[in-house]
């Protein structure tokens, strides 16, 4: 029996030095101290022993345990250490600063839509959308602009191959749309991408977006044109703006009214952006045409509304002197990395 346990004691501690992975010693630990394990078994049958077999054999087999459980610490440790040593001689500099996080965000474009959403939004607006394609009814006639009317040329709209299906000029045919199925009162906003047959150029591009916006009730009037206007664009474009109304013409208001800013590049002094002037125009707005509201089955009797259109690129290009459309299409990182993240 002591030889026994002389032989067990050499033959594991030696397979315990010789153990590679770390896995490997907890295979072997749990085959000598396992529930099964060979010690457990031995240390278990000391209780049958002889009182002198004990004071021997229960001695060692205590002891042996003992070494065997520090042998298994000790080529662990071991085994932990140098589980790296290959990279010894890669050398490591942590000083070195990491890589640059490079994350994507949005297109300007989407967040001026956004912008314009939240300030509308808070006004008690609600965001409306429609249809790309259109038909000539609600893009056109709807809207007082006569058969004849040069917006309808050939050369201005994109038509599709089946009339009287076009791709929408403006997203006025949302509010047409929106006025037909419900009852006012009525605060919209409509932002969305337009189409023109235009050639492309530092100013004009075949698709852009737009947004419109429609107030309708009994008693809506221009006062309330103007201050929802003032409030929205003095968020949008800059808190210091002021607004100056002047008579112009659509065929779907009357009166209808063009809105220019005061130049947020040269704060009203004048300069080349503003030829001068110290103003920039804006938008286009109105009183909704009587027309307008019966074609789209309100009494004009009972109801008057205000509308208004701004082309969205125009007022980016306007707020942070962007001299050319196109840059908001080519996509290129050095022009949209100049946006903020948020
Ligand atoms: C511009 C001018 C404008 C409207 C759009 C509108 C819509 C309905 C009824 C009446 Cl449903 N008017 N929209 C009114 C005035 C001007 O846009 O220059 N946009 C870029």
């Amino acid at each position: 029996m002591k030889n026994h346990l002389e032989q067990l004691r050499t033959q594991t501690l030696e397979t315990i030095a010789k153990a590679k992975t770390v896995q490997e010693l907890e295979a072997l630990e749990a085959q000598l101290l396992g529930k099964k394990g060979e010690l457990t078994t031995l240390l278990k049958g000391i209780k049958d022993l002889t009182v002198e077999e004990k004071q021997v054999v229960g001695k060692m087999t205590n002891e042996l345990k003992k070494d065997v459980e520090a042998a298994l610490l000790c080529r662990s440790e071991e085994l932990r250490s140098s589980q790296y040593d290959h990279l010894k001689d890669q050398f490591f500099d942590t000083s070195l600063p990491g890589t640059r996080p490079h994350p994507g965000r949005l297109h300007p474009l989407t967040k001026f839509i956004r912008e314009i959403e939240d300030t509308f939004m808070a006004l008690n607006f609600t965001v409306a959308e429609g249809p790309e394609i259109e038909d000539d009814y609600h893009n056109f006639s709807a809207l007082n602009i006569p058969e004849d009317h040069p917006a309808r040329d050939m050369q201005d709209t994109l038509w599709a191959k089946h009339i009287p299906y076009l791709l929408r000029t403006h997203t006025s045919p949302v509010q047409i749309r929106y006025m037909e199925s419900h009852e006012p009162p009525i605060r919209i906003i409509c932002p969305g991408r337009v189409f023109r047959k235009d050639d492309v150029d530092a100013t004009h591009s075949p698709m852009f977006h737009q947004f419109e916006g429609l107030m309708v009730d009994k008693t809506t009037n221009l006062t309330h044109l103007k201050g929802i206007l003032t409030i929205a664009l003095r968020r949008l474009i800059h808190p210091d703006l002021e607004l100056r109304f002047r008579s112009s013409f659509f065929p779907f208001v009357e009166p209808g009214l063009e809105v220019d800013v005061t130049c947020v590049l040269c704060a009203g002094k004048g300069c080349s952006v503003c030829k001068q002037s110290g103003w920039l125009e804006m938008l286009g707005c109105g009183m909704v045409h009587p027309n307008v509201l019966k074609s789209a089955g309100l009494d004009p009797n009972v109801y008057q509304g205000f509308a208004f259109g701004a082309g969205i690129e125009r007022l980016l290009m306007i707020k942070h002197k962007i001299n050319d459309i196109r840059l908001f299409y080519e996509n290129d990182p050095r022009f949209l990395e100049q946006f903020p993240l948020v």
